[in-house]
């Protein structure tokens, strides 16, 4: 696995700093935000250090696709009936402030559309 040791989510991930899990698996870890935007706001990750979905390679594909079953899953068990929201922001342009993939899992209340 790459990891980054100057990487907030990689610490986060490997249990350097603390953070509110709710799932984890080899490859994955799920928490909440530290500044939730939802009553339900989870960060899915991969435990692997990837930049953003710009930096995915082909090798990616079934993790990225465990992170969506993984948000799912999660989404089921905050009882999230009404719907909810993935959320991925890419680059700066996109609102990435942490460089490390993430998936936002929102939920909880009504979202509108289009975000900001
Ligand atoms: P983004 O803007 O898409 O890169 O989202 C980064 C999110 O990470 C943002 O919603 C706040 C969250 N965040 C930043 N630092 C921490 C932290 O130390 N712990 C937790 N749990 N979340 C954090």
């Amino acid at each position: 696995m790459t990891t980054a040791t100057d990487c907030l989510f990689c610490r986060i991930a490997s249990g350097a700093i603390p953070s509110t899990r709710v799932y984890e698996s080899d490859d994955i870890v799920a928490f909440r935000d530290i500044d939730p935007k939802a009553p339900t706001h989870v960060l899915v990750i991969p435990r692997e250090h990837i930049v953003s979905l710009d930096h995915l390679e082909p090798r990616h594909a079934e993790l990225v696709g465990r992170m969506h079953l993984a948000a799912a899953n999660i989404a089921r068990d905050e009882g999230l009936d009404d719907g909810w929201r993935a959320v991925v922001n890419v680059g700066e342009g996109g609102g990435q402030t942490v460089f490390h993939l993430h998936l936002h899992l929102l939920g909880g209340r009504s979202l509108t559309w289009p975000p900001g």
